[in-house]
């Protein structure tokens, strides 16, 4: 959770056409640029360095970038993304990411994998399997994670839930935030846990970025509860990315 740099990239006008599980309404560009800029500012307030992207109009998703990329220590492995509409955000992000860093691997297929669906703690990589990611992909990731010294373990999104992410996110070396719903599964064994609040399921997928956490608007019984367990919270307009099932992890490549 601790990090110096983030990539972002701006939302695009094409971003009415982004994939959704369900149709809530049509995402209003204007609200999510300023949801957007608000984001981008409180990462620079923790010190980043901040790299934002240009709106890329052929890829209507293109503004969740974490789905793109896993970023570690030793280098950075590009995705092979499980929607076929999002595959092509990939080569766009190599460009940035090889700018970045020295070593830099990519997923070759014909696994698929999502970075929504990879939660990296001070011990592991844990990987959910979704309709995003499969085995093969998990395999492929593992194998080159193996190389640069991280264990990997594959674990189970929700069926109905996009990203294993949609549902959890790393508060601190050893701290994770779940719904209960993902936490009933068992996969955070040896974790400390704390959960959403009950009917507040979409403020788990929040970052901690240095001294700060990111979550959406609108969830106060959980950001009350983050606030008493000691953590500094800066919540988010997320309203038009929710349309999209997208959240604050899916906004940014954090290393
Ligand atoms: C999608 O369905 O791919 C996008 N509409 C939302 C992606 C959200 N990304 C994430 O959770 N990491």
């Amino acid at each position: 959770f601790e990090f110096r740099r983030a990539i972002t990239r701006r939302p695009s006008a094409s971003i009415v056409e982004g994939l959704r599980a369900q149709d809530i309404g049509t995402p209003d560009l204007d609200r999510m640029q300023q949801a957007h800029t608000a984001y981008v500012a409180a990462l620079k307030r923790t010190g980043a360095d901040v790299t934002e992207l240009a709106p890329l109009e052929d890829f209507p998703d293109a503004v969740f970038v974490e789905d793109t990329t896993l970023c570690l220590p030793q280098g950075a492995i590009l995705m092979h993304p499980g929607a076929p509409s999002r595959v092509g955000e990939v080569a766009e992000m190599a460009t940035t990411v090889r700018g970045l860093y020295e070593d830099v691997r990519q997923i070759q297929g014909p696994g698929h994998i999502e970075g929504g669906d990879i939660l990296v703690t001070a011990r592991e990589i844990l990987v959910g399997r979704s309709d995003r990611t499969d085995a093969a992909g998990v395999a492929e990731l593992a194998e080159i994670a193996a190389e640069w010294g991280h264990s990997v373990r594959e674990v189970f999104t929700p069926p109905g839930v996009l990203h294993f992410k949609t549902d959890c996110s790393l508060m601190d070396g050893e701290t994770i935030l779940a719904t209960k719903r993902l936490d009933a599964s068992g996969c955070f064994k040896g974790y400390r846990v704390l959960h959403v609040a009950e009917g507040e399921e979409p403020a788990a997928n929040a970052i901690r970025f240095n001294n700060l956490v990111l979550m959406a608007a609108g969830f106060p019984r959980t950001a009350e509860m983050l606030n008493t367990a000691g953590y500094e919270v800066v919540e988010i307009d997320n309203t038009e990315c929710a349309k999209l099932d997208g959240g604050m992890s899916c906004l940014s490549l954090r290393f």
